[in-house]
């Protein structure tokens, strides 16, 4: 939109007026954000409405995509940058003396997911409305976010996240468009005169659910799509009807919090209530939407898809088939056909804890009509396919089974489409997870690499490396990241080369002057930045790295004379927090910091910085300044990674398993510009296989080890007493699940090639850039192209090379 200068500080200061009666010099830096953030409403309000007006008049297939988590991050600069504002506003607020940065990081930042799950949903909003495409989220608007994390002497503790304390700007309260969700009570099927069946429902628990609509604002395309978020609250009947505390409570406690597991499932009840929660208001409010244009359902799979992002919305499926039957008269038959035809499905790990079952005596209880629906499917799903697979492969793989509802596998008997998030996750996932839904439905499964939002990893968080990009190539990279790979032509250009160091450099001081203001530890700028940022999990192996910095520390110690760059290890890692050993291996980061910063025989060439609270702003911060990138899980554990994708736009060299979306950058970057190590997913199957892995062999066998690994029983990092002695265990007594010992030592021997390599600073560039020229092919716009191409099949802007 054009907006002069002179026009936003008007505006903004009726704003300042309106919202506070009061002049600027009175508000803080808080204040200002929300009156600037209802000024960026207003100026988007039009667009909003007429984008919802141009879907209706050409009846647009709608894309809905249901996630149990959105993190979308602040929204301020962003949605500043896609209306094309950013450099009006900032101007403006400079000349009003005010500082824009300072305002921008009052926004909170919204915590309503764990990490890449959550991230990935919000990158894909930002794309499909920059694409054009008439898509929604359908989500949570949890009252709590993830929590905050802070260290007490070492340790994680969490504090609640009142995200919500001063108001959300970007929300609007749509009471007028709630709906009851139904829960517990007793369902029974009544004939009707025409001989259908009708459930009526007795002593249910009613929640409303009242819809919350943030704005979705395209990329300079005049598009803005509606992302909308769900709160629990009492039915209107409570006005007159009597609702003990316990029922309240239990009311309010659905959309409460946000649960704390990443890759994990604790098939609690409450976690169930919130799936179906959100799961039928949204479907509720696709058919209603849908019925106030079209006549009946026989359109209804050409003009809406609906995407499961992960098992969490799952009952979609029952849902939309309990209100084509009970409320709109369809039969089985035609709403199966209609549901399968609109439902798609991304799996987002093979790890076994995070596969979703619940016990059916829960189930049942709380969703009886629901319950029978799933009852009616597994039937006819048993029925349809026992005589073509045998009943071994179909008891394996019906929705019921164990005394269990099994999600993944009714998301996959309910959809038309499958995915895994990196070819080599889809390939296990046919051969390995659902490898016998593979051999019932091969048509379905297909992969869809994920991607990440370059207008916020690149140019937002690097203004710094944007222009420079831009005073080389057309700026055209910024609508179309693949233009990116243009900048290859200048791999020998010496200039060009200094002058990302130089970019590289400004985004280190930034984050050390956070690292010295938060945390009082200096660290040198000239040193390497080695960053891994991620949820702490055992597969991440968080404690491989570790294992690095105690081998450097004592290598110092023994050798002080040795000559190497200077190197700053920075983690960023929330545990969940009931995860113990997430949390001892948070606490021996901590003590081995503790150990290492304060040493005066190491000085400043070894650094250890743990940043607290991790979460989408400070990631803004880190990836810009990092010179590596540790993405180092065990080969097959990570299903794709994002932090590797935003992590290398940003120049950071991969130290890398081959695992997840890793494999793929390697290939795009070329495997000279990375550092891959480590055992192969087929490798490490194969120690499944035989059985033969002995951890303690590779303890013996090498002395270094063997000195690294007793450092945390011996004393020599003080304070960790409990905890070294339960991670040296689960290394040694239990055999080392995550292949840690294994990998060791090709991990180490890149890191001692990294060293050597980081100081020839034309070649390192070199490799630098390389990987920002090959990130163009992991950005988000072009996956969601891709869904949109292959899954939802709906059109869309992007522009091809
Ligand atoms: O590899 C990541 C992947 O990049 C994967 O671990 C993560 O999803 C990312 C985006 O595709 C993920 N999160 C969860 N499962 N996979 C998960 C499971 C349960 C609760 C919360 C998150």
């Amino acid at each position: 939109m054009k907006l002069t200068t002179a026009q936003f500080k008007t505006d903004f200061l009726n704003e300042i007026k309106t919202l506070y009666a009061t002049d600027l010099n009175d508000t803080s830096a808080l204040g200002q954000f929300i009156a600037l953030g209802h000024l960026v409403r207003r100026y988007d309000g039009s667009q909003w409405t007429k984008t919802s007006e141009k879907y209706r008049k050409k009846d647009r297939k709608q894309v809905y995509y249901f996630s149990i988590e959105f993190l979308p991050g602040r929204l301020l600069k962003s949605n500043l940058l896609n209306l094309g504002l950013l450099d009006t506003v900032r101007a403006g607020l400079k000349e009003l003396e005010l500082d824009f940065e300072t305002i921008s990081a009052a926004e909170p930042d919204p915590g309503l997911g764990n990490g890449g799950l959550g991230r990935l949903a919000a990158c894909y909003m930002d794309s499909m409305a920059s694409l054009g495409i008439a898509g929604n989220g359908n989500g949570i608007r949890y009252r709590y976010g993830l929590f905050k994390q802070v260290f007490m002497d070492g340790y994680q503790v969490e504090l609640p996240d009142d995200w919500l304390r001063n108001g959300n700007v970007w929300e609007i309260r749509r009471e007028n468009k709630a709906c009851l969700v139904r829960f517990g009570g007793n369902v029974w099927m009544q004939p009707q005169a025409d001989g259908q069946l009708q459930p009526v429902y007795e002593q249910t628990d009613d929640v409303l659910a009242v819809p919350y609509d943030v704005g979705m604002i395209g990329y300079r395309n005049d598009v803005t799509n509606t992302l909308r978020l769900w709160s629990a609250e009492l039915p209107p009947s409570a006005d007159n009807a009597y609702y003990s505390q316990e029922q309240r409570d239990r009311i309010d406690d659905i959309t409460k919090v946000l649960y704390p597991d990443d890759s994990n499932s604790e098939g609690q009840a409450l976690r169930l209530r919130q799936e179906y929660f959100f799961s039928s208001a949204g479907v509720q409010s696709i058919i209603r939407h849908y019925g106030l244009r079209h006549q009946g359902m026989r359109e209804l799979g050409k003009k809406i898809a609906i995407h499961i992002n992960d098992t969490h919305p799952t009952l979609v499926i029952p849902e939309l088939m309990r209100l084509l039957m009970d409320d709109h008269h369809c039969s089985w038959d035609v709403a199966w056909a209609l549901t399968t035809q609109v439902m798609s499905y991304t799996n987002h790990t093979i790890l076994q804890e995070a596969l979703e079952t619940w016990p059916i005596d829960m189930f049942k209880g709380l969703l009886p009509r629901i319950y029978q629906i799933v009852v009616e499917i597994d039937r006819r799903y048993r029925a349809a396919k026992t005589p073509i697979f045998g009943e071994d492969l179909v008891n394996r793989t019906a929705p019921l089974g164990n005394g269990q509802v099994r999600m993944a596998y009714l998301a996959v008997i309910g959809s038309h489409s499958v995915n895994g998030v990196a070819p080599l996750h889809t390939e296990l996932l046919k051969n390995d997870v659902l490898r016998d839904l593979y051999q019932v439905y091969p048509e379905r499964f297909n992969n869809k690499t994920n991607g990440i939002a370059t207008r916020r990893w690149v140019q937002l968080a690097n203004e710094p490396l944007s222009q420079l990009i831009d005073s080389k190539i057309s700026p055209e990279w910024r609508q179309q990241p693949s233009q990116l790979k243009t900048l290859m032509a200048y791999q020998k250009d010496a200039k060009f080369l200094k002058q990302l160091t130089t970019v590289k450099q400004t985004n280190k001081q930034a984050l050390a002057a956070y690292i010295k203001q938060n945390l009082g530890i200096e660290v040198r700028t000239d040193a390497i930045f080695d960053v891994q940022i991620k949820r702490l999990h055992a597969y991440k192996r968080q404690l491989l790295h570790v294992l690095e910095i105690i081998r450097e520390y004592l290598d110092l110690k023994a050798h002080p004379a040795t000559k190497a760059p200077a190197h700053v290890h920075i983690f960023g890692a929330k545990a969940a927090p009931s995860y113990h050993y997430a949390k001892a291996i948070i606490k021996l980061i901590n003590a081995l910091a503790d150990l290492v910063n304060h040493d005066p025989d190491i000085g400043d060439r070894l650094k250890v910085v743990f940043i607290p609270n991790y979460g989408v702003s400070l990631g803004e911060l880190i990836i810009p300044a990092a010179d590596i990138s540790e993405q180092i899980s065990t080969a097959s554990k990570e299903a794709s990674g994002t932090s590797n994708m935003k992590l290398m736009a940003n120049g950071a060299v991969s130290l890398a398993t081959l695992d997840g979306a890793n494999i793929d950058i390697i290939q795009a970057a070329g495997e000279a510009n990375e550092y891959p190590f480590g055992l192969t997913a087929k490798a490490v199957y194969g120690y499944y296989e035989r059985g033969d892995y002995r951890s303690v062999d590779f303890y013996q066998a090498d002395p270094e080890l063997k000195r690294v690994l007793d450092a945390l029983v011996d004393g020599t990092i003080p304070g960790i007493t409990t905890e070294g002695r339960e991670i040296y265990d689960s290394l040694l007594r239990y055999n080392d699940e995550f292949f840690v010992l294994a990998d060791y030592e090709s991990y180490v021997q890149q890191q001692r090639q990294i060293s050597q390599d980081f100081q020839d600073q034309t070649k390192w560039q070199q490799k630098a850039l390389a990987n920002i020229a090959a990130a163009g092919i992991f950005s988000a716009d072009l996956a969601v192209a891709r869904y949109a191409d292959d899954i939802w099949q709906v059109p869309h802007t992007l522009l091809q090379d």
